[in-house]
Parts: structure tokens; C-alpha cells; sequence
């Protein structure tokens, strides 16, 4: 039944806008199945009778309406024969001009034509059943067009280029080769030359495997934030240059700075590229109680926002008297910076800064900063890097997807159940 319903689809023609919505230079229509090349001849007028549109080669010409009435845009369009296609089957891809109704009205005319819409990720998903490509190799593309940072794109290459599904084919060979050799010495037990491979020796390679799954599963956590950004939310009492500092790491004057405390009120967001870590960085009202409804709606609203956050900066005026709240006044449970600004009113930075690190859990990590001046910004971004891990990753291979992360562990779960047999010697 499912093979039939498969076999329906792939039988379809569908069609899609490849490209992001809204106005720019290009966007980029796809059409995919056996009625490709008929709907391409019914809407594309090449510009010169001789031009018609053959295998590989881009086309000029105009794209009309259904009955031929209306002249849609000017575009470029190309015809690639299956199976030497993204999907393996007929295909088109028409470059239009990237109009916000543009693209939508061309996609429109072609859906008239014994066509339908894409689903999402359907070219993929034919492309997997037609070439039968490496999935993982197929989910490194998306994860490389997703990647925000230097850094994010070089440890998802890995992905598309194929290093972690060679890593895998290596994994999965080794496990392979064990039990060819555990089968020899079940069936041939007398038999010295084949298999005999020896408990001690069988449990080594097990823990070679299991460490080296350990390793590529203790690497979801730098994967995750490669994929989703790691996500930081100011704190702080009012007036300590929570808004400033988010303005100094954003570099434009993003939210709104006053004397007047209590100024921000809803949270704002950006992203920013912290030596190559993809950042959503959060400006809050901080958890200063308020006595008026907006002030508890404001606190209600950065108390989600941690619940969420990876790493919490949490502001303080370096000149205030107050001492800096603890982490008994902090949410638990997250890494915690405390940033001590405003050191440029400072006279001795160095010895207030020692005062108010008495005051704090031992071992946090403490930075202090001018907002208005920049100065120690830098050593607070070295610092947001090494405590999110990401920083000494570089070339290493990274698991990015959830789906990956459970079938290694299941993979663990059962080399561990098996290492665990009273027969092999203990770990
Ligand atoms: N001298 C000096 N003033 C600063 C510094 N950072 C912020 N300020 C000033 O401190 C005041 C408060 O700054 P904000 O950034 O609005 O502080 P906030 O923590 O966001 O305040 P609320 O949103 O009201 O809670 C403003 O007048 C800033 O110009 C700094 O590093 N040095
Ligand atoms: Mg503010």
C-alpha cells in the first residue's frame, strides 16, 4: 500500500518557488516530474524561434498566462532531462524577476497545468529515492545553507562533503567485521584459523566503538548550537547598562538607552557572530520587581526567556554600593557571566572589582566592562566563547541533527548491552 501510494506521487509532477519570499533580483521556480519538459513548451515563448528550449541550456524568452493572452515577465529558463537532474526525474527552473506577486502569479499559471505544489522538502525526498544519495549527506546541504556563522558552516561542510557519513561507513564496517568474526567461532568453534577472535580482544574493539559513538554523541550539545544559535539573556537590575551592553555587542544603537530606570520594558533580539558561535543575543527589563502591571508582564516575559537561554549576562554598575545579587537570587541551572560595567567611573577597577567578587559564588565567571567606552568588551566575548564549548571544536566533527543523536544512541545503548555480558571480560 505504501509503495503504491509512493509510486502515485512520484508520478505527479509538482512544482515550487526554490528561492525565499519577498522582493529581490532573481527568484527561482521548480518544476519536477514526467510533465516538466510539456508545461515549459505550453508557458515559455523563447525569444528567437531558433532558441527553443534544449537539454542544459539556459533559454531567454517570456513566460505567458494560461491561454497565451498575457506576457507573465522575462526569464531564463532551462530544461534538464532525467536522470542527469537534482531529482532524477524531467525538470525545469525558470529565473524569473523576483517580484513579490511575480513569482507566486508564474507558479500559479504552471499549477493549472496538470501540476502540483510541493510539498516541503519534496525535491529532496525524490532526489533520495531516484539517486538514492546519503541522507546524511542530503541533510548536511540544508544544514550548510542554514549555517549562520563561519564557524557553523565549516563544521556542517563536514556533513555535506560526506567526512561524517565516511566516518559512520567506518563505524558501521568495524561493527560489521566483529560479528563475521564472532559467527566463524560459533560455527567453527575447533577451527584456530577462522575467527577465534578471543573474548578480551572482542571486548577492546567494543569499547573502541563505544568510545568513539560517546564522542560523536558528547558533540550534540556544540552540534545544537551550531544549528539553533546559543542563546543569551542580559539581567540585571535597572540602570546597571543592560540596554547599553547589548547595543556595544550588536553595534548599532538597537535599544533604547536613558537615565530613567526601569526604560526597557519588552525584550528585544538579535543575532550576532561571536568569534564564529551563531549568538541570538536577548535585551530584558531584568527581574527587578515592579509594582504596575506592565513591570510584572516584563518580568513574567524575561522569566520564559531563561527558562530557554543557554548563558545569562548579568549587568551590574561596578560603581554602584549594592552588592551584586548571587546566584541564590538567580535562576540555577544555567551558565551565569556577571559583567560589572560602567568601569570607566571607576578610579580603581581593579580593587572594586575584587570587592564584588567576594560576594559572588566561587569560581564564577566575572568580567568587567564600559558600555560607553568599549573597553573589556573584548575579553567579554573571548569569555561568552570558551564557556559555550564551541570555541575548541574547530575541526572536529559535530553531530547537528536530533535524528542522528537518537540513532547513536540507540547504537550505544545496544554495544553496551552486549559489553555487559558476563562472558566478556568487565570493562
Ligand atoms: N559612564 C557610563 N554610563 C553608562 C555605561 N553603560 C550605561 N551607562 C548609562 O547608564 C544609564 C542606563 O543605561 P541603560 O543601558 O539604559 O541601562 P539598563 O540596564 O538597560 O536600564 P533599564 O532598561 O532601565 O533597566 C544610561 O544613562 C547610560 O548612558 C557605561 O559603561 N559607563
Ligand atoms: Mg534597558
Amino acid at each position: 500500500m505504501a509503495a503504491t501510494q509512493k509510486k502515485k506521487s512520484l508520478d505527479e509532477t509538482i512544482a515550487a518557488i526554490a528561492t525565499p519570499t519577498g522582493s529581490g533580483g532573481i527568484a527561482v521556480i521548480r518544476i519536477s516530474g514526467p510533465k516538466a519538459p510539456e508545461i515549459l513548451d505550453k508557458i515559455f515563448i523563447p525569444s528567437k524561434s531558433e532558441s527553443k528550449p534544449s537539454p542544459y541550456l539556459l533559454r531567454f524568452g517570456r513566460i505567458v498566462s494560461h491561454n497565451g493572452s498575457e506576457s507573465l515577465d522575462e526569464v531564463m529558463a532551462a530544461l534538464m532531462p532525467g536522470p542527469k537532474s537534482f531529482t532524477g526525474e524531467d525538470m525545469v527552473e525558470i529565473y524569473c524577476h523576483a517580484g513579490q506577486f511575480l513569482a507566486k502569479a508564474i507558479l500559479d499559471n504552471i499549477l493549472t497545468h496538470n501540476c502540483r505544489p510541493a510539498e516541503p522538502g519534496e525535491f529532496s525526498l525524490r532526489r533520495f529515492l531516484n539517486h538514492g544519495v546519503d541522507l546524511t549527506k542530503l541533510e548536511g546541504s540544508a544544514e550548510v545553507v542554514a549555517a549562520k556563522t563561519d564557524l557553523a558552516y565549516r563544521l556542517t561542510k563536514e556533513h555535506l562533503l560526506g567526512s561524517y557519513s565516511e566516518h559512520l561507513a567506518v563505524l558501521r564496517e568495524k561493527m560489521v567485521h566483529l560479528l563475521a568474526e564472532v559467527e566463524a567461532d560459533i560455527d567453527f568453534p575447533e577451527e584456530e584459523s577462522i575467527g577465534s577472535i578471543g573474548r578480551e580482544k572482542l571486548g577492546r574493539a567494543l569499547d573502541g566503538i563505544i568510545e568513539d559513538i560517546e564522542r560523536l554523541i558528547s558533540s550534540y550539545s556544540a552540534g545544537k548550537i551550531i544549528r539553533d544559535g546559543y542563546r543569551v539573556v542580559i539581567l540585571g537590575p535597572p540602570n546597571a547598562g543592560k540596554s547599553s551592553l547589548f547595543n556595544c555587542l550588536v553595534k548599532q544603537n538597537r535599544a533604547l538607552v536613558t537615565p530613567i530606570a526601569g526604560t526597557t520594558r519588552d525584550w528585544l533580539s538579535e543575532w550576532i557572530d561571536i568569534n564564529g558561535l551563531p549568538v541570538e543575543l536577548y535585551d530584558t527589563a531584568g527581574l527587578a520587581e515592579g509594582r504596575g502591571r506592565v513591570e510584572k508582564e516584563g518580568i513574567a516575559a524575561t522569566r520564559r526567556l531563561i527558562g530557554r537561554a543557554d548563558l545569562l549576562l548579568v549587568v551590574h554598575d561596578l560603581a554602584a554600593r549594592t552588592a551584586p545579587s548571587s546566584a541564590a537570587t538567580i535562576p540555577t541551572g544555567r551558565d551565569i557571566i556577571y559583567v560589572f560595567n560602567k568601569i570607566d567611573l571607576v578610579s580603581k577597577p581593579d580593587t572594586a572589582l575584587g570587592k564584588k567578587r567576594a560576594k559572588l559564588p566561587p569560581g564564577a565567571a566575572v568580567c568587567a566592562v564600559s558600555a560607553l567606552t568599549g573597553k573589556g568588551m573584548s575579553a567579554l566575548t573571548d569569555l561568552i566563547a570558551a564557556v559555550s564549548g564551541l570555541a575548541d571544536l574547530s575541526d572536529t566533527l559535530v553531530v547537528t541533527s536530533h535524528r542522528h543523536k537518537t540513532k547513536l544512541d540507540r547504537a550505544r545503548r545496544h554495544l553496551l548491552s552486549i559489553r555487559r555480558k558476563k562472558s566478556l571480560p568487565p570493562e
